[in-house]
């Protein structure tokens, strides 16, 4: 697929220092997966300084390695004594040559998105475009929903669905886990008749489920969410083949190959697209190519990132083959306040504006950057 070049000509940038902090926000509303709850989100931030600006972005791990084999500690690490150094040494031509000068080192994609996320930033505002220009975005509103976590009742879930859904949040997604599925989602149902509606997992399951996860298919939900083990490919292919409902894979697909895999094997209909779990927007931008060449529509997952990591997230789901709603909801649907300004707002018609800002620093609150800092290191070009 065609992509704008507008600027690309510009020389390298060279980076003369990158600085990583750990940030840490409340979140308004405790977030429960299968793999656990979390109530403050911590994360870290990447800034890039060149030419005098600074180029932001995030690295959304958890403390531990539950989603992925991530953390904070493993990001930190990698990032420090093996990403950082061989940027300082050399300019880089363009954002999407990184995953080239660091395919050495292996995975880690969050250490890699953080880093590429905030080069893509200094490129933006050196070209004077918006991310979505230089990622191929075709649109400027990006329809979303809402995805919410394992509640302590039913009726406390049916009661949260319900606020959102009066806010204007056009789709619902449910996390789900052996022993809070069928009965869940029927309630759901029952309450929200004509809601757009899906399930995550996180890998909760295993074949020996497979009646479980072919009741569901009453419930004309939009898809099922990673039912199995990520590294079971050719399992999620059985399983696909034994239900109507859509599989769509999200910790699986780790790399634009894993997409090709799971396509080729019918392993899902539907692949969730994460910048970070993908290790940046390029492999991001390959992975909705080759979806959108086999047919297979794309949609935009979340980390419960600050308005730094949304922001990009936004930009990204402007292109053409992001067909359902994403996980990207409003700044006051995860913090009492974001690290942007203005916040990330949902239009009533279940939409949010692409950002249109040349880059992602221009919304950047320097003061709440600093007020969430828990800590801060600068590696420089010179000591
Ligand atoms: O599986 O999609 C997921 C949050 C943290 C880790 C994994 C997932 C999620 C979400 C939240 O579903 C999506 C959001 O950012 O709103
Ligand atoms: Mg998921």
């Amino acid at each position: 697929m065609p992509r704008k070049t507008n600027a690309e000509a510009s020389v390298g940038i060279q980076v003369e220092a990158v600085e990583l902090r750990v940030v840490e926000l409340g979140l308004r509303f405790p977030f429960e997966t299968s793999f656990g709850r979390e109530s403050a989100k911590r994360c870290i931030l990447v800034a890039v300084h060149a030419d005098g600006m600074t180029g932001w972005g995030e690295v959304p791990v958890s403390t531990a390695p539950l989603y992925n084999e991530e953390t904070l500690e493993t990001a930190w690490h990698v990032l420090r004594d093996f990403l950082i150094p061989p940027l300082l040494q050399k300019p880089l031509g363009h954002p999407r040559e990184l995953p080239r000068r660091v395919a050495h080192i292996r995975r880690h994609h969050m250490a890699k998105a953080g880093l590429e996320a905030a080069l893509w930033d200094l490129y933006c505002q050196r070209a004077g475009i918006p991310l979505q220009e230089a990622l191929g975005g075709v649109r400027d509103r990006v329809e979303v929903g809402v995805s919410l976590g394992i509640e302590p009742t039913i009726s406390d879930l049916l009661r949260r669905i319900e606020t959102f859904v009066a806010q204007g949040y056009r789709r619902v997604k449910i996390k789900i886990r052996p022993g809070w599925d069928v009965e869940v989602v029927r309630a759901v149902r029952r309450a929200f008749p004509d809601l757009p509606l899906q399930v995550d997992a996180n890998a909760a399951y295993t074949l020996d489920h497979a009646p479980t996860l072919q009741a569901l298919d009453a419930f004309d939900l939009l898809m099922i969410e990673q039912p199995l083990g990520e590294e079971d490919l050719v399992v999620h292919a059985h399983l696909q083949r034994q239900l109507r409902t859509p599989v769509c894979l999200d910790e699986s697909i780790a790399h634009p190959h894993d997409a090709r895999t799971a396509i080729a094997l019918g392993s899902c209909r539907l692949v969730n697209i994460k910048p970070a779990r993908l290790g940046g927007f390029t492999a991001a931008c390959e992975t909705h190519d080759l979806c959108a060449a086999r047919g297979v529509p794309v949609w935009c997952g979340g980390m419960l990132e600050t308005g730094i990591g949304r922001l990009g997230s936004l930009a990204l789901a402007s292109l053409p083959n992001f067909q359902l709603p994403a996980d990207l909801s409003a700044s006051d649907r995860y913090f009492a306040e974001d690290l942007i300004e203005p916040p990330v707002t949902l239009h009533p018609d279940g939409t949010i504006p692409v950002p249109t800002e040349a880059g992602i620093a221009p919304r950047v609150n320097r003061r709440r950057v600093e007020e969430a800092t828990r800590c801060r290191q600068v590696f420089s070009r010179r000591g």
